[in-house]
């Protein structure tokens, strides 16, 4: 299934001036604080995220899956699956692989589909949380910490053929993630699994191209309930500060206990330069995977803001990976996506709404009630009508959950794939 340009525009053409003069109330409203409405809309319009590839099929969850009908059973299905996204939001524009789950049989006809939908290829996922079927050495007992130098070594080595895929494929970039760690106490070393683990992220990282970054994932239970290797964002970024300028922090927002202020770590990685890509998800109690913004919208748009800061003030720390990590079964995985993507938009523009000189003369003058009132008078803005219009500039479809409903993808999908489908992934 195809979706272009004529589907879009004659469903826009439908939706005609819909949100025109709510559109115009925020211009009038914002401009009286110097905020300007149209610079947001180019913001908007320019935002880009990978979408994984994991994520196109119902999973998610770790006791059971069970089949949408119409899923993708190849890489190329994959693609063409984020091409509908694509077509409809015009801000999916790259996904995100995980290998071994997604090795391409044919470099050049993969790149070629991939172009064919304008899809870039963001980071690489490497996976030595699962043993393969023909694998010579177990991760059971952990994979880049591994007491065991085979198994450690085997490890490495996989990192480096996914960079290898990925160098040809025209990525930039690794994201590690390691389920290494304790189920029990007394299991492992700490000092030796976090040693282990150092020197095996740095014989990866020195075979990167030079311009490739290295993103590291941190995670603080699960799958191991005792402790994980590298638990927390200190570990990551002591390990990425370890092996070197282009070794970076990925913050997943589900990887954290309940209640942690995940806005102040992005602002901390920010000012020192170390924050490389973002996992966007949500979660009512730990790493749940939710769609983004289902459960906490206001926590999302705290951590946007931080990231709207460090965008315009922190020059040290290198453009973000944008990356979608969230995926369940019960809904369609393409509109599931669709709403993650709908709300990451949503709390951008209310975060480069925030009265940010405002906000910098109410803390210097400790009004506190005033601080509050500042982001939350961004906040409480329904901000559709300016994501309407970004979508508009770059050719998307203004009501992209709409727009698949109505053109009944999914039925076609599932007329060209079968009902009986199941994707590569978790
Ligand atoms: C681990 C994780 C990591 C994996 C993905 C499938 O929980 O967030 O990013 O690669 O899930
Ligand atoms: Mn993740
Ligand atoms: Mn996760």
């Amino acid at each position: 299934m195809r979706i272009n340009i004529d589907h879009i525009s004659a469903f826009n053409k439908e939706q005609e001036d819909s949100y025109i003069d709510e559109l115009d109330l925020l211009k009038n409203r914002f401009s009286k604080k110097g905020i300007s409405i149209d610079k947001i809309i180019q913001k908007v319009a320019d935002f880009q995220v990978a979408i994984p590839s994991w994520a196109l099929g119902a999973g998610g969850t770790r006791f059971g899956r069970f089949s949408y009908g119409g899923e993708p059973a190849s890489l190329e299905q994959k693609l063409d699956d984020i091409g509908v996204l694509q077509a409809l939001t015009k801000s999916a524009g790259a996904v995100s692989l995980h290998i071994p789950w997604d090795i391409p049989d044919d470099v050049k006809a993969i790149k070629e589909v991939a172009q064919s939908h304008g899809i870039a290829f963001d980071a690489m996922n490497s996976n030595t949380f699962q043993d393969q079927p023909d694998a010579k050495e177990t991760y059971k007992f952990g994979s880049l910490s591994n007491t065991d130098p085979a198994a450690r070594e085997y490890a490495i080595q996989h990192n480096k053929d996914v960079i290898k895929i990925g160098k040809e494929l025209g990525s930039k970039s690794l994201t590690v993630w390691l389920a290494d760690g304790a189920n029990f106490p007394g299991q492992n070393n700490f000092q030796r699994a976090l040693n282990n683990t150092e020197d095996s992220l740095k014989s990866i990282y020195k075979v990167m191209p030079e311009d490739w970054k290295l993103f590291i994932e941190y995670k603080p239970y699960e799958p191991n309930f005792y402790s994980t290797v590298i638990q927390d964002w200190g570990t990551s970024f002591m390990l990425a500060n370890a092996c070197g300028e282009r070794a970076y922090t990925l913050v997943d927002l589900g990887h954290h206990l309940p209640n942690t202020n995940i806005e102040q770590i992005v602002a901390t990685l920010m000012l020192k330069g170390k924050l490389g890509g973002f996992h966007f998800n949500d979660s009512k109690y730990g790493d749940d995977d939710v769609t983004v913004g289902s459960i906490k919208p206001y926590a999302l748009f705290l951590i946007f803001n931080e990231l709207v800061y460090g965008m315009k003030n922190n020059p040290q720390n290198p453009g973000l990976s944008w990356m979608i990590d969230a995926s369940h079964n019960t809904k369609d995985p393409l509109e599931d996506l669709l709403q993650s993507l709908e709300a990451i938009l949503i709390a951008y523009i209310q975060a480069l709404l925030v009265d940010q000189k405002a906000l910098s003369i109410a803390q210097q003058e400790h009004d506190v009630v005033r601080c509050q009132e500042i982001l939350q008078d961004a906040y409480r803005n329904d901000v559709r009508p300016i994501l309407k219009a970004a979508r508009e500039k770059s050719g998307a479809a203004v009501n992209p959950l709409q727009a698949y409903r109505e053109l009944g993808v999914r039925k076609e999908l599932i007329k060209e794939r079968g009902t009986k489908t199941m994707a590569t992934g978790l």
